[in-house]
């Protein structure tokens, strides 16, 4: 039996709700609880209503079950968050010193927080951006994250609070919809070509970005957290690096299933930030430190994407 106790926060989310199903399936369905503000008709197992900007409720939940791993994804997004920057870092900087402080002050022994591309700006260079690039990050989100990373530093050196971290690129996944990034659009096209309908894309076609399959991120999430403490060597975030690709690219990836699917280009305020974020990662310290490897390619991706999506939407 694992002694280990799962409190995950923000399980309704894209990432959340496929890492919740994967840390059951590794520890135990009773070893893991899944929180969100609501929670989903559909949900199996155990779960508790959190409103993670209310320390006293994360408090109570981590004494109630004896919590010793917590994952907070709870976070708004890049390009949600810039609809409302100051509740945006209101938010993500509160939920995340509850945390830290809970996990802190009742010793659980390990967090993992996410930290995402969106740290990257004007001022490091976008191809295999390194791991120490500068950061100058342009959204709120990433501004965000970048202090997020700063502080897991600060709990880890000052108090030796086991905070572990990677900066995800955009997550592409049949599972979950993803909500208010930048790279949603990766996710979308594939829903739009297995339902036979035209894809109005968001970003220039020619705008590429790191990209990462969900298999892949929860993969590297839990390999990151199985490391031996002495083999974490960065107490900021890892880059990550799955596979990169540009809109005109995944659609022809598509077009090799759906040789007719249709799309149009209808460039928004999403890609200004797009235009800042790196086109690929040097995610070298990552395969150092713990053995990072991605699996999946775009040709591979689009693949799986199409057959589940297809069985999901129950299509030809
Ligand atoms: C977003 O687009 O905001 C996220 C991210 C890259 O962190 N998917």
């Amino acid at each position: 039996m694992s002694d280990t106790r799962i409190l995950i926060i923000g399980a309704n989310g894209q990432l959340g709700s496929v890492l919740t199903v994967a840390l059951k399936e590794k520890f135990g369905a009773d070893n893991v609880i899944a929180s969100d503000l609501f929670k989903k008709d559909d949900f199996e197992g155990q779960f508790e209503i959190i409103d993670a900007t209310d320390i006293e409720v994360i408090q109570k939940t981590v004494d109630q079950y004896n919590i010793t791993q917590i994952y907070h994804l709870a976070a708004i997004l890049s390009a949600n968050g810039e609809k409302n920057p100051l509740r945006t870092w209101e938010i993500n900087m509160k939920t995340l010193f509850n945390v830290f402080e809970v996990a802190r002050l009742s010793g659980v022994e390990k967090v993992f927080y996410p930290s995402s591309i969106a740290v990257f700006g004007d001022n490091a260079p976008q191809d295999e951006t390194s791991q120490t690039a500068y950061l100058d990050p342009a959204t709120v989100y990433g501004i965000s994250k970048a202090a997020g990373e700063n502080w897991a530093q600060y709990y880890y050196m000052r108090y030796g609070l086991d905070v572990r971290s990677v900066r995800y690129p955009g997550v592409i996944g049949y599972q979950s919809l993803p909500g208010g990034g930048t790279t949603d659009y990766a996710v979308d096209i594939y829903h739009k070509a297995v339902l036979g309908e035209e894809f109005s894309c968001f970003l220039n076609e020619d705008e590429v970005l790191p990209m990462i399959f969900m298999e892949d991120a929860i993969r590297a999430t839990l390999e990151l957290m199985d490391a031996p403490k002495e083999a974490i060597k960065v107490r900021t975030s890892y880059n990550l690096a799955g596979t990169s690709f540009s809109p005109a690219e995944i659609v022809a990836s598509i077009r090799k299933i759906y040789p007719d699917f249709k799309v149009k280009y209808e460039p928004d305020f999403r890609q200004d930030i797009a235009a800042k974020w790196p086109r690929t990662i040097d995610d070298s310290a990552a395969r150092q430190d713990w053995n990072w490897k991605p699996e999946y390619d775009l040709d591979a991706m689009t693949a799986t994407m199409i057959e589940k999506l297809k069985e999901q939407y129950n299509v030809q």
